[in-house]
């Protein structure tokens, strides 16, 4: 411990000296890690680097909306109440929340929450100490249906030069100011993981697998992040890649869109029975294909999303998922949200699970947020 930590040290010398000319956001300090943005500021490059140290430790716990609503309840009429918490008396380390209908000016996202709450909770969360990861079920821009609506050939139609490229930049716009809108108490820019166009190997969003070709995907996906890094000086997103369920290597990167455009390696693969779907073969196979791709590529990894709605096997959080995902060295692992009765993906006291996610709690490889270290700074590393 003690040795690696001196090596490190000395890493961090040896890159603050190298690196001390290109240093172009608002700190001197370096983090010795790629990210896509170069300009990432400090806090958002020790995210990813801390993401890593973590990982060989253990699995992060994350919940979507974990903060907003939950089973029984809203945050209107409980401020400060969390599932999850009510359950093991601590919090999720990592938070997704979703932007979308951001898009199109709604005072609401597309679950009914206010964005102006969304922000602030956004907020509160990395104030804890948490980590935020963001997704986007983007509306049609072509058709103005869901995310869901996959008609109109979108994804050809608002690359660079296609017709409903600048209304779509507008949306881009939106999204880039609300990133810039993250900042703490200080003003510093709170990090993110942005997660866009996910699960992109299934077809049911209209950036899925068969609503547009490879080299579509590939340049949306470029052309978001330059955008966004580029044109709009967001740097405080890391960017994380997530298809839904694979069956190869070859599957897995056949809409990659780089190492230079990808900081996180992830898969979204849920329990799902009632579709035929075995989740004790989708789940480590896929893990096992996403960590050979990412040591290859010296990636972080993670599963992006997982979940088996209203959980009804008592044992599942440690017999049916996490088994499979506690030695596979992903950094973190997210389940949806907590919407109603027969939606819902983390328990609440007296879920028939709620005993079982009490023992994934006290293993020692599973990381709440009282486990995980500063995540925005490199100095502790231990
Ligand atoms: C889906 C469901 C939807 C929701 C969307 C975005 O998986 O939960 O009801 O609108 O995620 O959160």
């Amino acid at each position: 411990m003690r040795i690696h930590n001196s090596l490190f040290m000395i890493a961090v010398a040896i890159a603050t000296i190298s690196c001390s000319n290109n240093t172009k956001n608002n700190s001197e300090k370096t983090v010795p890690i790629y990210t896509v943005d170069s300009n990432a500021t400090y806090e958002t490059k020790s995210l990813l680097y801390n993401l890593r140290e973590t990982s060989k430790k253990g699995v992060m716990f994350g919940h979507d909306d974990a903060l907003v609503y939950g089973i029984g309840w809203e945050y209107k009429d409980k401020p400060g109440n969390c599932d999850v918490y009510n359950v093991v008396n601590d919090y999720p380390a990592v938070f997704n929340w979703d932007l979308g209908y951001l898009e199109v000016d709604s005072v609401q996202n597309l679950d009914s929450v206010d964005f102006t709450l969304y922000r602030e909770q956004i907020i509160r969360a990395h104030k804890m100490g948490g980590v935020n990861t963001i997704s986007w079920h983007a509306r049609n821009p072509v058709t103005d249906g869901i995310a869901w609506d996959t008609a109109g050939n979108v994804v050809a139609r608002i690359l660079p030069g296609g017709d409903t490229y600048p209304r779509y930049r507008t949306w881009l716009e939106k999204i880039g100011v609300f990133m810039n809108s993250l900042v703490d108490e200080t003003g510093k820019p709170i990090p993110v993981i942005f997660r866009p166009y996910h699960e992109h190997t299934g077809s049911w969003f209209w950036w899925g697998e068969a609503l547009c070709s490879d080299e579509e995907y590939v340049a949306l996906w470029r052309s978001t992040v330059s955008f966004l890094r580029d044109t709009m000086n967001v740097h405080n997103l890391l960017y994380a890649y997530s298809p839904n369920l694979y069956w190869s290597k070859d599957e897995y990167m056949k809409k990659y869109p780089g190492d230079e455009w990808v900081d996180i390696l992830g898969c979204d693969v849920y329990d799902l029975p009632q579709y035929n779907l075995v989740f004790a073969e989708n789940l480590p196979r896929c893990l096992n294909i996403l960590k050979e791709v990412a040591t290859e590529k010296n990636k972080v990894y993670a599963l992006t999303e997982t979940g088996r709605s209203e959980i009804p096997e008592a044992n599942w959080w440690t017999e049916a998922m996490f088994k499979h995902v506690k030695n596979s060295g992903v950094a973190y692992l997210v389940v949806w949200r907590n919407r109603h009765m027969t939606h819902y993906y983390a328990p609440y006291p007296g879920q028939i699970s709620a005993d079982d996610f009490v023992k994934f709690y006290n293993d020692s490889a599973s990381l709440f947020l009282k486990d995980i270290p500063n995540m925005y700074s490199v100095e502790s590393v231990k």
